[in-house]
């Protein structure tokens, strides 16, 4: 059987029926019902913050929180190329101007020595990334923010159950976007949310999920539709109560992979971060020797093996973007690192011997 570069995480055929029987007695199916408010009480306790507010998937929670502060159109936003293309299209599908900021070698997140220099008159928000669940440098990104009046919003689309210090790291700037995506540590089937501490968004976020209506008839607000239905928040309240466990196995393949690969020449391991409690959702590996990334993925595959180059390639070498000042050639870490990275198999239920097989393989060739 072929192995993937991850796999959902799913309770027991029986616990999920179980859990949507009332379902059936109901017939409330979407429009922030039982198991969506539950599912909110739930998660608000378990990322210890004020506010979560629930959608259908991450990126429009991200888009929506964007829209939620009321950044001026036109406005910049400095942020990293290396994610995924959502972070950087919701900046865009919002009115802004996304403005790429290079990452530092060790976390691959924002270098913060360079934000300030990027900040012009028109800068109003700062958008991070905790790539692959690694934290971003939050204290000093806080104090950029803090001096310029800039908003902090982050993409922490990984970093669901990541801890600093023992602060969930939903609790970090304005307000943290997290998927829970099929493929995420913690996932919903498709689902996202918002979390921060503002009691003033509360209002603001549920209009612009719920087309800004009200009641029967009342429409404070231009809203669109974003919701979270009951069978994602069904599929949330069960794997919230196994997320510990799956946790701990990541821990485990997460670990097997270091042991075998520290140290190997031409290959660099990301550094596990200090007072980080970590999720594991991710393993980047830098291909930095003879044997390249593009090669070794040829490897991996010729076994059935599929590794994948996230994020390569950067968002500001899209052709979308083409015409946006801050190319690749502007970002020069990252556009090495999206030429070296290969992210490796990684889930709970990934088998250590097939760990030592991908390990294997790769070793031998280097
Ligand atoms: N910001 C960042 C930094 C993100 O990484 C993402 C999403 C977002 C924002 C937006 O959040 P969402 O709107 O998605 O909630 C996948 C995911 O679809 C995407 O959620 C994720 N990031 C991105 C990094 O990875 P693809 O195009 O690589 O997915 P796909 O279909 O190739 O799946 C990857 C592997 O996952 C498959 O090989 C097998 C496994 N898989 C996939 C699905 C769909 C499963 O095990 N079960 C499944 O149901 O984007």
């Amino acid at each position: 059987m072929s192995i993937l570069v991850t796999r959902s995480s799913m309770p027991d055929f029986e616990e999920y029926c179980a859990e949507i029987r009332d379902l059936w007695d109901s017939h409330w199916l979407t429009n922030m019902g039982d198991k969506h408010r539950q599912l909110q009480r739930e998660l608000e306790e378990q990322l210890r913050v004020e506010h979560v507010t629930l959608y259908t998937n991450g990126h429009l929670a991200l888009e929506n929180i964007l829209a939620a502060f009321e950044l001026p159109q036109g406005g910049e936003v400095i942020t990293t190329p290396f994610t995924f293309a959502s972070t950087t299209h919701a900046i865009v599908r919002c009115g802004l101007t996304p403005v790429f900021c290079d990452v530092n070698e060790e976390d691959y997140t924002l270098d913060v020595s360079k934000v300030e220099s990027l900040i012009t008159e028109k800068t109003v928000a700062i958008l991070p990334v905790h790539v692959y669940g690694g934290l971003c440098d939050v204290s000093a990104l806080e104090r950029i923010a803090k001096e310029h009046g800039l908003k902090l919003i982050y993409d922490a689309a990984h970093a669901f159950g990541v801890e600093k210090d023992g602060i969930s790291a939903a609790c970090f700037g304005d307000a943290s976007m997290f998927s829970f995506h099929a493929t995420k540590v913690f996932n919903t089937i498709e689902g996202g949310a918002v979390c921060y501490h503002d009691d003033g968004l509360v209002q603001r976020l549920d209009d612009l999920k719920n087309f800004g209506i009200r009641g029967p008839e009342d429409c404070a607000y231009v809203g669109g539709n974003a919701k979270m239905n009951e069978f994602q928040a069904a599929m949330g309240l069960c794997n919230l109560r196994h997320l510990d466990r799956e946790i701990e196995k990541r821990r485990a393949v997460d670990a097997r992979y270091r042991q075998r690969l520290e140290g190997a020449p031409g290959l660099k391991l990301r550094a596990e971060q200090p007072g980080v409690k970590a999720n594991y959702a991710y393993f980047p590996v830098l291909f930095q020797g003879k044997l390249s990334r593009d090669r070794a993925y040829e490897l991996l595959a010729e076994q059935d093996i599929f590794a994948r180059k996230y994020f390569y390639p950067l968002t500001n070498a899209f052709d979308c973007y083409r015409d946006l000042p801050g190319g690749p050639e502007k970002t020069p870490v990252a556009l090495r690192l999206s030429q070296q990275v290969l992210t490796l198999p990684i889930y709970a239920d990934l088998d250590l011997q097939d760990v030592d097989r991908i390990c294997d393989n790769l070793l031998s060739n280097l």
